[in-house]
């Protein structure tokens, strides 16, 4: 009685999932009810998501999962599928790994300088923020042909409902809102040439995005209405609406295919210092900002894995563990590191480069990931606390790294910080806690996140050692 069901689609750059979640006065249970798998294509043109696929891995999800009362979207930022006039999709969303984007930053920033858009959006720079995409796409056919834009949570939504619609959080990473008033940067968007009538009105999390369409409450066997409702749909966003902390003074990290290393902030920080810090400023639940960095995260693992041939990872972990730490670190902020391919190639090569051991084998590659990792980890997370003025005793891991038990446990050493490490299926959570509170089940923030802490295990890590060690391996990488 007073339980409720909650689909939360959340759709990650390897792999996809519906997740059920039952919310009650006092109880939070998240069932998995479908994972598939996420390949991207290369294409004679380039990258592409396999949208079609996405979109029945989402349907074959809300099957498996039965009746709900709500359902709710989210998944990696940046990427969107075109639509024309008739509002059928043009062509497969562009994947924000795809070449496209290089060197198109510096025509921007001919434009516009690069301090200026920082201090008018906040968003660090990555190539594939969706405004560099567009002006890659600047005299594409496509984009020519296109009546609306819309975001990949947007339009599976749509997809859905019928309905259309910009969800505010993911609208953030597109690099076209002012953080400060949470509203499109019409100035930018307007010396770039970009035309803010493509994108669907803003909507925020909690708000109804409308029901199933008849033919897919035929196709899943739901027996309607079931509503829509727009949840955090930037992934990142969901997965810290879901970091179990108590107060304020926290960092949090949300692993997966990326580490994403920051604060939770009420105001961006858009000085030159944070800019040439490469921070970004994206907005989360509740009018917080989400202060982080993009860390290459796990990515950087898994291609190697790929390249390996898919060998066991705990067996690999564990020999991973037994190698010496920190004999040689890379940056694993660095962008060289985004393209996919030969991946323990490009980190030999690093380390050469930087006149460190040369790591070789599958276990001495692994741990100079995980080291890299940590040690990113410790540089974001002391940035941010300098940077935004804001100090933080204890550092939540959330995500699928919290998996990886020596990344957490180097991650604490790093960063000198006790380290509580779950959930791992933090954006599915932080989906069904807004969809719960948008149907009044859950309060605010902090009422979702002492649910999260009252039914969720959390794996807690202990600093060990000092951070010599760490500060050493820091300057190693200063001093390139
Ligand atoms: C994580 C994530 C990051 C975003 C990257 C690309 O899944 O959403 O927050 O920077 O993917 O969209």
């Amino acid at each position: 009685t007073g339980v409720k069901s909650y689909a939360a689609v959340d759709l990650g750059a390897s792999s996809g999932r519906v997740m059920v979640g039952r919310v009650g006065p006092d109880s939070l249970e998240l069932a998995e009810a479908h994972r598939f798998p996420n390949r991207p294509v290369r294409t004679p043109e380039g990258l592409r998501w396999d949208i079609l696929s996405l979109y029945g891995g989402v349907l074959d999800g809300l099957r498996a999962a039965g009746q709900v009362d709500s359902v709710g979207i989210d998944s990696w930022a940046v990427d969107y599928g075109l639509l024309d006039t008739d509002g059928a999709l043009l062509g497969n969303p562009v994947h924000y790994r795809d070449s496209r984007t290089d060197g198109v930053a510096e025509k921007v920033w001919a434009t516009v300088p690069a301090e200026e858009l920082y201090a008018a959006t906040g968003l660090q720079y990555a190539p594939f923020n969706t405004l560099y995409q567009l002006t890659a796409a600047r005299s594409s056919a496509q984009l020519a042909q296109a009546a609306r834009l819309l975001l990949i949570p947007d339009l599976l939504t749509y997809w859905l409902t019928g309905e259309q619609g910009t969800e505010l959080t993911n609208a953030s990473t597109t690099q076209l809102i002012d953080p400060r008033t949470r509203e499109w940067s019409y100035d930018i968007a307007a010396r770039l040439g970009i035309d803010l009538d493509l994108f669907a009105p803003l909507r925020q999390p909690g708000d109804p995005a409308g029901v199933l369409r008849p033919e897919v409450l035929e196709e899943t066997g739901l027996a309607g209405p079931v509503p829509v409702t727009a949840v955090g749909s930037h992934d990142t966003a969901s997965a810290v609406a879901a970091v179990p902390a108590g107060g304020e003074r926290f960092a949090y990290i949300c692993t997966g295919t990326w580490s994403l290393a920051g604060l939770e902030l009420d105001a961006p920080v858009l000085t030159e210092e944070s800019r040439a810090a490469n921070f970004t400023n994206e907005l989360g639940l509740d009018g917080t900002v989400r202060y982080l960095r993009n860390i290459m995260g796990l990515w950087l693992l898994q291609e190697c894995v790929r390249a390996w041939g898919e060998p066991e990872l705990g067996a690999l972990l564990l020999d991973a563990a037994k190698v010496p730490a920190l004999r040689s670190v890379v940056d694993a902020g660095d962008a060289a590191f985004l393209a996919p391919g030969r991946m323990p190639e490009r980190i030999a090569e690093a380390c050469r480069a930087s006149g460190q051991p040369v790591p070789a084998s599958p276990a001495e590659i692994t741990r100079c990931i995980l080291d890299s990792l940590a040690l990113a980890h410790r540089r974001a997370i002391a940035d941010a606390q300098r940077l935004a003025g804001h100090p933080v005793d204890v550092v939540h891991v959330v995500g699928g790294g919290t998996r990886n038990a020596l990344l957490c446990q180097l991650t604490a050493d790093a960063c000198g910080l006790p380290v509580v490490a779950g959930p791992t299926e933090a954006a599915a959570l932080g989906n069904v806690l807004v969809q719960a509170r948008a149907h009044g089940l859950v309060g605010d923030l902090t009422d979702g996140r002492r649910l999260l802490t009252r039914t969720q295990p959390l794996t807690r890590y202990e600093p060990q050692g000092d951070t010599a060690p760490w500060r050493e391996a820091e300057a190693r990488l200063a001093d390139r």
